[in-house]
């Protein structure tokens, strides 16, 4: 029997929207992929890609070169239609929610009756519902969920991506997916298109314990990485080595905790429980607690670096790694780069910045005057060394080489 789904639409082709893509086009659909930046839509076309994620360029590259999947800056008629644009914050905290309502936005005129819409983005309790009941307001002549459930004309579903950077491709076919629908009927339809291309089950449930589910997946993360940075905390106080002492308690067969680190990055963990706060602010003590924690530790460690250098002459200070985590590229909300620019602030030493994954450094941290700077170079010159990414680089350091110099090494790795 072949499936209803022949034709999907998916806006946003960034590190979830990309491979999604490549992989349906890659069981068969006739892909159309919307982004509303020029140069990645070209890029695509071209069938290469702009991020950096194993295996993307063969499965983009073939799917292009196979007639399956195309890039284009506004949406077609299709089935199906996955969203998996950014949903940041705001300064204040708040869910900025303005690209997910701008991708709904651009499928009025485009939408008919019995296509399907699936919000994979990570959004706030209640977001997947208040789209259907914006986009009701801008579709006259068809019925949408939040009102018709089972009846509607057109099908919403929240399934939120749960892949980690640098495993998508794997993950997106093998994690189980939670699937919610704004009726019974909008999550099988999402369960039978996710079918086609996902290997791992695919759990019904209602659209906010889908939002809520996802978020509580990051803030349970986040809370237990704040535990073991908070130990950090303590363990520096009182002159014991953590990374030993979070090694000896996890002997005990009931206790996992986590590693503690320069602080949380990237644009989940740091964000996600934040979503959790908007939505109950006078209930979430201890997540907010954790946000705190967790983003108190970048600076916690520029402290005891500074503190190092006092008393030094024109210290050299090499921060190997600005990633958010070891040996991708990707430097959004990285505490490493929040410790580089502090320390380079401070004015008093020269910060050479080690990023191995990329070629030149960003304004932020050009603008606080650290400069970038090969291994071996920074090896050289600096009296201090601060490890900051677990990147496999620096893990294959001679040891000798920081001999006489002053080793901050934030993740552990050279215990
Ligand atoms: N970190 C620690 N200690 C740890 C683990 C992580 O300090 O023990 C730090 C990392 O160095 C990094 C941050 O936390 O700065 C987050 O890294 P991560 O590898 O734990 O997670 P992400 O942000 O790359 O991806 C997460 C994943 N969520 C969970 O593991 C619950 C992924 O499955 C989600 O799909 C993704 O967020 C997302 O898009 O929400």
């Amino acid at each position: 029997m072949t499936s209803e789904f022949q034709r999907l639409c998916i806006i946003g082709l960034g590190y979830v929207g990309l491979p999604t893509a490549a992989i349906f086009a890659g069981k068969g659909l006739d892909v159309l992929g919307v982004d509303i930046r020029p140069e990645v839509v070209d890029l695509i076309n071209q069938g290469k890609i702009h991020i950096v994620e194993p295996e993307l360029d063969q499965l983009v590259h073939d799917a292009v070169a196979g007639g399956r999947l195309r890039a284009t800056a506004q949406p077609e008629e299709a089935d199906a239609f996955i969203i998996a644009v950014p949903t940041p914050f705001t300064d204040d905290h708040k869910p900025d929610l303005s690209y997910l309502m701008a991708a709904a936005e651009s499928l009025v005129g485009v939408l008919k009756k019995g296509d399907l819409i699936v919000v994979e983005s990570t959004v706030p309790v209640g977001a997947t519902e208040s789209l259907s009941v914006r986009l009701a307001s801008l579709c006259s002549g068809l019925s949408f969920p939040h009102d018709a459930g089972n009846d509607a004309d057109i099908s919403i579903a929240h399934s939120p991506e749960r892949v980690l950077p640098g495993k998508v491709i794997k993950e997106l076919t093998k994690n189980d997916r939670v699937i919610g629908g704004l009726s019974p009927r909008c999550g099988e339809r999402a369960a039978e298109l996710y079918a086609l291309a996902v290997e791992g089950k695919c759990l019904l449930t209602t659209a906010p314990t889908a939002e809520l589910v996802k978020l509580s997946e990051n803030a349970f993360r986040d809370v237990n990485i704040a535990f073991a940075n908070e130990l950090s905390v303590i363990c520096d106080k009182l002159g014991i080595n953590v990374w030993e002492a979070v090694e000896l308690a996890n002997h005990h067969p009931r206790v996992n905790i986590l590693q503690p680190g320069p602080g949380v990055g990237g644009h989940c963990i740091a964000v996600d429980p934040w979503f959790i706060v908007d939505s109950a602010p006078n209930d979430t003590p201890l997540i907010q607690a954790a946000r705190r924690v967790n983003d108190a530790k970048p600076h916690h460690l520029a402290g005891r670096v500074k503190e190092a250098a006092k008393d030094m002459t024109d210290p050299v200070i090499a921060c190997l790694g600005l990633a958010y985590k070891a040996d991708i590229d990707d430097l959004r909300e990285s505490p490493a780069v929040t410790i580089t620019v502090d320390l380079a602030k401070t004015g008093n030493a020269r910060v050479l910045a080690v990023e191995p994954h990329i070629a030149t450094l960003p304004p932020q941290l050009q603008d606080a005057g650290a400069v970038l700077a090969s291994l071996d170079e920074a090896l050289a010159e600096a009296d201090i060394v601060v490890l900051l990414v677990d990147h496999q680089a620096f893990k294959d350091i001679d040891r000798t080489r920081l001999k006489d110099k002053r080793v901050f090494d934030a993740r552990g790795i050279w215990r």
